[in-house]
């Protein structure tokens, strides 16, 4: 079998950085020249000058038991001093950490200091319930600044947090909480979404009561609640704990204690494609010190001027580590916003960085098509012009999406940073330098300085520029994943395996090297189509669907097909006005054309259905495997992890 995806479409636009961009750009081109004649000396190097060491490490990198990796294992540090109180210390404490918008138009604003004082009570709340260094402290929380403070809080202590999306219900949290045997579960009575308050506390006392012959919750000790919501909630004397009755009375002196490098600071539950959640490790130096570099490099952050916002939640990798701990390790000033896109209108995230003056923004890719289809004349009606950098994250962002990004949000002026990167890699590994590098529309464009990446056949073999292939990290990196809780041999089976002779981490993902070595990342490998002998990538059907001037988004499949052994099976949502002037007849034969003409007959969907909706997870990610099922006729699966249940109902039934 050949790993070779074919590649068919054809993407010329340029967009090199401006004299001036490039003149003040933090990260110039030299990076790469200094990673590229010593890795090792350069991460060091960066460790050194974005962090304060208690200890400082010896050594850089032990590789010596590979897939375990070692990152400056000698070096001690706290990973919440150099989040906030160095920060103070240098005389940044007046200087705002987040600006904090809730969705019903209530706001805060929180110095350095201010983040620094919280952290250090509530730190000293933790250790009065019992937590220590190592314990496992979940935090299911709206997006309020009380998420951030209180990952910094369990970081502070040495113990490890995991915080759980609150969109998932107490199932999920059940699970998880039992996974990683968490003492302390910190949540809230509830939150604003949508223009109502959704409520979590209740969520908590489900997944700790016995329900199904689970049994009552055995390791959580206590439960700390914070009002936000201002709902009613149940009260378990002894167990529950109000926030406010708790942080402001405790003392606003704690001295933050120093830990190894490789100390755990956090899990985090990325559900996979199949079965049971796999707790993601993350330790501390190494981690801290790639999320810091990448997140000062690829967004060229000056501390002292920039407005940041990134959109993701903190139940997220992103929210991790693009939301609390590089921008707070940089110092920088951040939007943190509670609520959703539209509510209570669809300009409210335009209107938020009107009012705030964002200068970088960053967003996905499924959130630029939602605001495509409504249309440029809601962006039209506020003031951009503060934004200067603009980056996308989570899935492949199709050449039509990036176009409209850069023109319509970035008035045909900002870069734009397509950065690749998973829950595994913990920090940006592939990205553009908004300074230096002349972009395309669609590429991830290259390896990060100090990060390599190649594409490979099935044997490990280099595929060579123009050619497909699947993605892999050859050498470690400081913010790799450590493992899986509690199952290292998934950790070695799923990422290390398939090339085990060479020593590379397999991504899972297709990726394409154009004539110049950039990278073009082309989807799940799982999703791949094979129609004909020929692999086929979702992304690039896709990004032909979308540029369509019909299309707002587009999900595609490969069907099992008595002839072409795969078909193309395309699942499309229809602009609302092409869709009153067109009968769908028309604009599915002009749909399979238009494919076939863009791509290729080889390319041309066998099937197209116009569809309302997607299904995709709640980060935003399309879930193919579930239109597959249906392409396939198949009962559809498990959809426990859809933000909308209900869209694979009416799918199927469109279908029919
Ligand atoms: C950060 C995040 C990881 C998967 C990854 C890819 C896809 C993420 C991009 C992308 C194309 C990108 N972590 N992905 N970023 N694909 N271009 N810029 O999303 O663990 O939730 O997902 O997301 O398939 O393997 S994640």
């Amino acid at each position: 079998m050949t790993s070779q995806i074919d590649h068919l479409l054809n993407e010329t636009r340029r967009f090199a950085p401006s004299a001036e961009f490039a003149e003040n750009a933090v990260a110039s081109g030299e990076l790469y020249a200094e990673a590229g004649a010593d890795r090792e000396a350069f991460w060091g190097r960066q460790a050194r000058e974005l962090l304060d060491w208690q200890t400082p490490f010896t050594q850089v990198l032990d590789w010596t038991n590979p897939p375990f990796a070692q990152w400056f294992a000698d070096g001690t540090l706290n990973v919440a001093y150099n989040c906030l109180d160095r920060h103070v210390a240098a005389g940044n404490g007046d200087r705002v950490a987040l600006l904090w918008e809730g969705e019903p138009g209530d706001e805060r604003r929180i110095t350095y200091a201010e983040l620094t004082d919280e952290v250090k009570r509530l730190a000293n709340v933790l250790t009065g319930l019992g937590i220590v260094a190592g314990d496992r402290v979940a935090i299911y929380l709206p997006m309020i600044p009380e998420a951030i403070a209180a990952m910094l809080a369990v970081a502070r202590l040495g113990a490890i947090h995991s915080v759980v999306f609150g969109g998932f219900s107490a199932d999920s949290l059940r699970s998880r909480i039992d996974d990683a045997g968490a003492k302390l579960v910190i949540t809230a009575d509830g939150g604003y979404r949508k223009g109502k308050v959704s409520a979590l506390k209740p969520a908590v006392d489900l997944a700790l009561a016995d329900r199904n012959g689970s049994g009552v919750q055995e390791t959580v000790e206590h439960v700390l609640v914070v009002r936000r919501g201002g709902n009613d909630v149940d009260w378990t004397e002894g167990r529950d704990i109000w926030w406010h009755d708790a942080v402001p009375a405790a003392s606003a002196e704690h001295e933050a204690e120093a830990f190894p490098a490789e100390n755990p600071l956090f899990i985090l539950y990325t559900s996979g494609t199949t079965g049971k959640p796999k707790g993601i490790l993350h330790t501390s130096g190494g981690y801290l010190t790639q999320v810091a570099a990448t997140h000062r490099n690829v967004f060229d952050l000056h501390p002292e001027s920039d407005v940041y916002w990134c959109t993701a939640d903190v139940g997220w990798i992103t929210g991790h580590s693009y939301v609390a701990y590089g921008p707070l390790a940089n110092g920088a000033t951040q939007v943190l916003y509670e609520g959703t896109p539209d509510s209570p209108h669809p300009g409210r995230w335009w209107e938020i960085i009107q009012k705030y003056g964002v200068t970088i923004f960053y967003t996905a890719p499924t959130a630029i098509r939602s605001f495509m289809k409504i249309g440029r004349q809601v962006p039209a009606q506020f003031d951009l012009t503060s934004l200067r950098v603009l980056g996308s994250v989570g899935e492949p962002i199709n050449p039509e999406a990036w176009v409209w990004y850069r023109s319509v949000i970035g008035a045909d002026r900002t870069p734009i940073v397509d950065t690749w990167w998973q829950t595994e890699t913990g920090a940006i590994m592939i990205s553009a330098l908004p300074g230096v590098t002349e972009t395309k529309p669609g590429s991830a464009q290259v390896p990060q300085p100090g990060i390599t990446i190649d594409v490979v056949d099935e044997s490990g073999t280099h595929v060579g520029n123009g050619n497909g292939g699947l993605l892999v990290v050859t050498e470690p990196w400081p913010s790799m994943l450590r493992g899986i809780w509690g199952d290292p041999e998934r950790f070695v089976e799923t990422y290390w395996e398939k090339f085990a002779d060479r020593g590379y981490y397999f991504a899972g993902d297709g990726a394409r090297l154009d004539e110049d070595g950039d990278i073009w990342l082309l989807g799940r490998v799982d999703d791949v189509m094979n129609v004909s002998g020929h692999r086929l990538s979702t992304a690039e059907i896709e990004s032909a669907l979308v540029a369509n001037e019909a299309v707002a988004e587009a999900a595609v499949v490969g069907a099992s097909d008595e002839t072409t052994g795969q078909a193309v099976v395309a699942f499309v949502i229809i602009k609302e006005n092409y869709l009153k002037q067109h009968s769908p007849e028309g604009l599915v034969s002009s749909l399979r054309g238009w494919v076939g003409e863009q791509i290729g007959p080889i390319a041309r969907p066998r099937d197209v259905y116009i569809v309302g909706e997607l299904p995709k997870t709640r980060s935003g990610k399309i879930m193919r495997r579930l239109l597959r099922d249906v392409a396939e006729g198949r009962e559809v699966g498990d959809t426990t992890t859809l933000a909308d249940t209900m869209v694979m109902s009416v799918i199927s039934a469109q279908v029919k």
